[in-house]
């Protein structure tokens, strides 16, 4: 982007101008909060979600596609629930000229939608667990500052996955299982990520407990990617799903459910991204490769062009997602804007490299430069295309465990998060101290760290630490 604009000292600018430049989304529409993907940017979208939809579809979630609207009465039935989207649903009240019996909400997420019907589909035990998910649009007036796929009131990519089980053995199983899920997510978009149990405050409304994931982004806040809710038995009492145990008792179903937006993409761009614009891992960059020809002179025009359209063939042939670039522009334009859409490696063929019998690789994410053998491209590349993977990831994980720190106190909770970033810290677990401790760092509490246990006293209050918590600045 011309490097103008620093992704670190200035990542709102940045973030803007890289939607921008790289045709991500649109922001124009007319709409606040609601977004336009563009052709690219849908491109990513859909390799980032492919990869999501068949980590469901590999651990038996199968997928359904449930309407937008929900009547009132059902979407007011879970009183925790309705209580805390209130102020964020979109209603309809008319169609035309008339004012409809009942009023319509545009869905805030789908457990009243879904869960009526539950209650048709689940009859008898054989019929769980019950595993479905949905990738659809939802809405919420979101009052905070809205932002492009980070908080958007037309939610546009809301992956949301739904879980009904026995008891509360096979619930918990399916946490588990829905964690790793996110991890192996989370791991091969190369984004590192907080897991935490959320404070009794933040969870999910009508849920017992929520597990979230966080990420860090490169203005030092945290950004919520995903949550898994454990619901118990509240929805099913509520909208009657019940199965016949093996004995033929009625009993409740345990539900969870769990869900993932376009934060992802948000945060695969704002992780990997730098002041040149996008860096892709090769697995969800819609151009894997571009090819330069590189020539001088009118003589080795045609060799370079035809070694050029040779390689791209036998890549393509092995489905790698390749492009060359012949159109008139200076080579320097072209890296530019080939660096700009995040392509993670450059081809350059030019005469000493025909005369060599070489090729030159350029990887977007270092720079690194170097000669291969024409031979075998499909190995080389794909060697490649795992060496970049991993240093992306390793990058961005050096970043990331920079960036939190164990502080001992509330005043170095304060200086270690005035440069932004995560901490971490001693708890007693209580909400009058845990809410004490939000107010004097400015920040909040993201939640208890998963299987921890606190080395010393609570720094909030002195009293013994039960917990390991992390704390940070959020969106
Ligand atoms: N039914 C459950 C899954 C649910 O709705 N959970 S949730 O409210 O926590 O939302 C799931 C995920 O959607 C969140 O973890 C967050 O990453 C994302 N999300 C929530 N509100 C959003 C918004 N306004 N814009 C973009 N993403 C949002
Ligand atoms: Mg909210
Ligand atoms: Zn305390």
């Amino acid at each position: 982007m011309a490097g103008e604009i620093d992704k670190k000292s200035n990542f709102s600018k940045w973030y803007n101008e890289i939607l921008k430049k790289a045709n991500i989304v649109d922001v124009r529409y007319p709409v606040k909060g609601l977004y336009t993907w563009h052709p690219f940017g849908f491109k990513l979208r859909n390799l980032v979600y492919n990869e999501l939809k068949d980590l469901h579809e590999d651990t038996g979630h199968d997928e359904v596609r449930f309407p937008l609207l929900i009547p009132k009465t059902n979407l007011q039935k879970e009183s925790e629930h309705v209580a805390s989207f209130e102020e964020e649903v979109f209603w309809i009240d008319r169609a035309g000229k008339n004012e409809l019996d009942e009023p319509l909400a545009l869905r805030p997420t789908s457990e009243t939608a879904m869960y009526p019907l539950f209650a048709e589909w689940i009859r008898s035990h054989t019929d769980l667990p019950f595993k479905i998910y949905q990738v659809v649009n939802t809405f919420r007036y979101e009052t905070k500052h809205t932002r492009p796929l980070i908080r958007e009131r037309e939610i546009s990519s809301f992956k949301e996955a739904h879980t009904a089980h026995k008891g509360p053995e096979e619930t918990e199983e399916q946490i588990k299982e829905s964690i790793d899920i996110y991890s192996n997510f989370f791991n091969s978009l190369g984004i590192p990520y907080f897991i935490t149990k959320r404070p009794s405050w933040d969870k999910f409304p009508g849920s017992k407990y929520t597990i979230a994931f966080d990420t860090l982004m490169p203005d030092g806040k945290a950004l919520q990617i995903g949550t898994i809710h454990n619901l118990g038995t509240n929805f099913s009492k509520t909208f009657e799903v019940q199965y016949e145990d093996s004995d033929g008792e009625q009993q409740y179903v345990h539900q969870t459910c769990f869900g993932i937006s376009a934060r992802s993409i948000a945060a695969l761009i704002g992780v990997h991204g730098d002041n040149t614009g996008l860096a892709l891992p090769p697995k969800y960059a819609p151009t894997q490769i571009v090819v330069i020809p590189i020539i001088f002179s009118d003589e080795d025009e045609e060799e370079i062009l035809e070694t050029c359209r040779n390689i791209k063939k036998q890549l393509e042939n092995k489905g790698i997602r390749v492009e060359i670039d012949e159109s008139e522009d200076r080579p320097g334009r072209k890296f530019y804007k080939w660096e700009l859409k995040g392509t993670p490696l450059r081809i350059e063929i030019g005469p000493r490299d025909l005369e060599n019998e070489v090729m030159t690789l350029v990887r977007r994410s270092t720079g690194d430069k170097k000669q291969v053998s024409l031979e075998n491209p499909v190995n080389t590349i794909e060697k490649e295309f795992n060496e970049i993977k991993k240093e992306m990831s390793n990058q961005a994980n050096k970043e990331f465990n920079k960036n939190t720190n164990k502080v001992n106190s509330p005043e170095e909770g304060v200086k270690a998060l005035s440069n932004g970033g995560a901490v971490t810290a001693d708890w007693c677990g209580t909400k009058t101290c845990g809410k004490k401790l939000e107010e004097k760092l400015s920040a909040d509490i993201l939640g208890t760290i998963l299987d921890s246990e606190a080395e010393g006293p609570c720094i909030g209050c002195g009293e013994t630490g039960e917990k390991k918590i992390l704390i940070a600045k959020t969106y």
